[in-house]
């Protein structure tokens, strides 16, 4: 196969058509935390302390220490997480095919619902009227939930906890079965701190989306952010998990690939960049000899 359909993404990279957009919250102590009832493990937050900053701990370098747990921040749920997709084969993060790790995505934007209401449940209703505007749900994309729940920067407004729990969105029932048996996608995505709505433990089974995406092979993507700059249909997700020896899931570094809007102005090349530039358009001079 011939090296052109790479040298063309890398040309549209460097000419602005395609856009990188950065899905990942920043990582700090600050980011709020899943949070499950007092008798059950926690999820460690976010902790950093500094090794050395060009000081007598190392006189020329710079450093940190951190720890977390595997769902701290923007992280990737694997199969193994839930007990549904125990034994699920090649189900860990270090077994999971690397070719999932790129994906087309479906964006579904839930901004008013969830805005009238923190529970809102998304439904069949709403994944038939989202097709309905923009084709089928191709089998193995990501589905992204938009709520703008990101845009809570204020960690008890993103959290919503009261005296009966969390208060976010997220998928009915009968909406990841769907997504799942008759759409086969990749996994699902939120915003929120979870995949599944925050009053999800109420539902049949507790925790749908957890229960049938990772009972069946499929992955989840939690406190992700910028679907507000995400296309409905038409974006690529490239989302790789550390690769940690039998892991449940892990923080990660989520991107989008999105096509520019036509008639943007591009971006202008730099530094080593405007070289691989160079060498992109020499190789593709070569060819065409
Ligand atoms: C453990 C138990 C319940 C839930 C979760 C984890 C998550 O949302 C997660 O981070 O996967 S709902
Ligand atoms: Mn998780």
């Amino acid at each position: 196969m011939s090296d052109a359909v790479l040298m063309q993404l890398v040309a549209d990279l460097l000419a602005g058509r395609i856009r990188i957009i950065d899905l990942t919250q920043t990582l700090s102590p600050d980011f709020p935390q899943i949070v499950l009832p007092p008798e059950m493990g926690q999820a460690w937050p976010f902790r950093i302390e500094e090794t050395s900053r060009y000081d007598e701990r190392g006189p020329a370098w710079y450093w940190n220490n951190f720890s977390c747990s595997e769902h701290t921040g923007t992280h990737f749920d694997a199969p193994i997480h839930w007990i549904s997709g125990r034994h699920l084969a090649n189900g860990s993060t270090d077994t999971i095919p690397c070719a999932h790790f790129i994906a087309p995505a479906c964006v579904l934007d839930c901004t008013q619902e969830a805005a009238a209401d923190a529970d809102f449940l998304l439904t069949v209703d709403f994944l038939r009227n989202w097709e309905r505007q923009h084709g089928r749900i191709p089998q193995g994309a990501w589905i992204l939930m938009r709520t703008d729940w990101s845009k809570r920067t204020d960690p008890v407004a993103y959290q919503n906890l009261d005296e009966t729990g969390q208060h976010t969105p997220g998928p009915d029932t009968d909406a990841v079965r769907f997504l799942v048996d008759d759409r086969r996608v990749l996994g699902f995505g939120s915003e929120a701190i979870g995949t599944d709505a925050g009053q999800a433990f109420h539902l049949k089974p507790p925790y749908p989306c957890h229960y049938y995406m990772h009972g069946s092979g499929r992955y989840g993507l939690q406190c992700l952010t910028n679907l507000d700059l995400l296309p409905a249909t038409g974006s690529i997700v490239i989302a790789a998990p550390l690769k940690i020896k039998q892991g449940s899931g892990s923080p990660l570094r989520a991107l989008a690939l999105v096509p520019a809007p036509t008639g943007a102005p591009s971006r202008r090349p730099q530094g080593t960049v405007r070289k691989a530039a160079k060498v992109a358009k020499g190789r593709a001079a070569k060819k065409r000899r």
